[in-house]
């Protein structure tokens, strides 16, 4: 399996508001630089530096505001004299006004993030953009006639909105990477996430579409973060009314239960009848999992992948969440190679 990768990642390391203290963020380089060391280590394939993009690319997946805000919010930040990351301290919850867009950087910042889990940093914006730019050049690869494509990215994208950013996530790079499989051609996508947290940007980018189908499966929402989206009823609006499927599992569910959703999410993929498949991998339901609470064992992994295969589909993996680093490239790579024994 052909492997994306850019070193522009390591410009992007942070903190986050965490047990009531700013702390450095789960969210680190080293990472990435564990996955790329299993995929070297396994042999899983070649490894490429991505293509240039212009920035209209991200646009569709996201607001062309909310890109030029990402764009220029550390120059923004600096130039009021803070040299701390950039975090939001004020959000526009329920009835205080959400039509306007503040002028200045604080308002800005709240304006369009969802949490404090996502700081800007000096390298933010070349390393968001880089990770974007690892999803197109996958899409372009399965275009060109590759069955399976791991995208590196890293930021994750699955968090963010089509006008926010939040749980470590700036740019979705799995919904800019569907978007691009359709404005190649493509008349039906299926977006599956494996993440353990909802993947609350991606739905909400597709919602009102029926030609994405999103599917995540994930902790319930009640309990885990992202707390405020991932419950079964919500099932997609307007054209895309039955277009979204969220399959909520009680913290602590292992393969047994995980597998039942995996089947369920997989059938409506079948019936969706898409001519690519975009994988939103995260491996943070490793049962050590510092920030998440379901029971995946390493081998289950390689069962997922499996299933994935099965589909037969063209298949662009993104690479999302996972923190437990010591197991983090063991559990993405049996991903992949469980995929490339089934359907590769
Ligand atoms: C891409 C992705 O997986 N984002 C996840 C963002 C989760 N952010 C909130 C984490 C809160 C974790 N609190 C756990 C405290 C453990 N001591
Ligand atoms: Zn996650």
């Amino acid at each position: 399996m052909l492997t994306f990768h850019s070193p522009l990642h390591h410009l992007h390391h942070g903190t986050e508001l965490k047990d009531g203290g700013l702390k450095p963020s789960f969210e680190s380089p080293d990472r990435a630089d564990t996955i790329l060391a299993r995929v070297r280590q396994v042999g899983l394939g070649p490894v490429q530096e991505p293509s240039g993009y212009p920035v209209s690319c991200l646009i569709g997946a996201h607001s062309e505001r909310y890109v030029r805000f990402l764009q220029g919010a550390w120059d923004e930040w600096r130039a009021t004299g803070r040299q701390h990351d950039a975090l939001p301290l004020v959000w526009p919850v329920r009835d205080l006004r959400s039509d306007l867009e503040p002028a200045f950087i604080d308002g800005k910042l709240g304006f369009y993030a969802m949490d404090a889990g996502s700081p800007i940093t000096s390298g933010t914006w070349a390393a968001v953009q880089a990770s974007a730019h690892l999803a197109l050049s996958g899409i372009d690869a399965l275009n060109a006639g590759r069955r399976g494509v791991f995208a590196l990215c890293r930021p994750p994208g699955h968090h963010a909105g089509y006008e926010y950013m939040g749980g470590y996530c700036y740019l979705n790079n799995a919904a800019i990477a569907a978007q691009r499989c359709l404005s190649q051609g493509a008349q039906r996508v299926a977006v599956l996430d494996v993440d353990f947290h909802h993947g609350n940007g991606t739905q909400g980018i597709f919602y009102q579409r029926p030609e994405v189908l999103f599917l995540s499966i994930h902790g319930e929402p009640l309990h885990c973060y992202p707390y405020f989206s991932g419950h079964a009823d919500e099932t997609g609006a307007g054209a895309g009314l039955g277009f979204n499927a969220n399959y909520p599992l009680a913290k602590g569910s292992d393969w047994a239960v995980y597998e039942q959703a995996l089947l369920a999410a997989c059938e409506r993929i079948r019936r969706h009848a898409s001519d690519a498949l975009v994988i939103s991998l995260g491996v943070d339901t490793f049962e050590h999992d510092p920030i998440s609470h379901f029971r995946l064992r390493n081998a289950d992994f390689l069962r997922l992948g499996q299933r994935l295969g099965a589909l037969g589909l063209p298949t662009l993996f993104v690479m999302e969440g996972g923190y437990m680093v010591d197991d983090i490239g063991v559990n993405a790579v049996n991903v992949l190679s469980g995929f490339e024994e089934r359907g590769g």
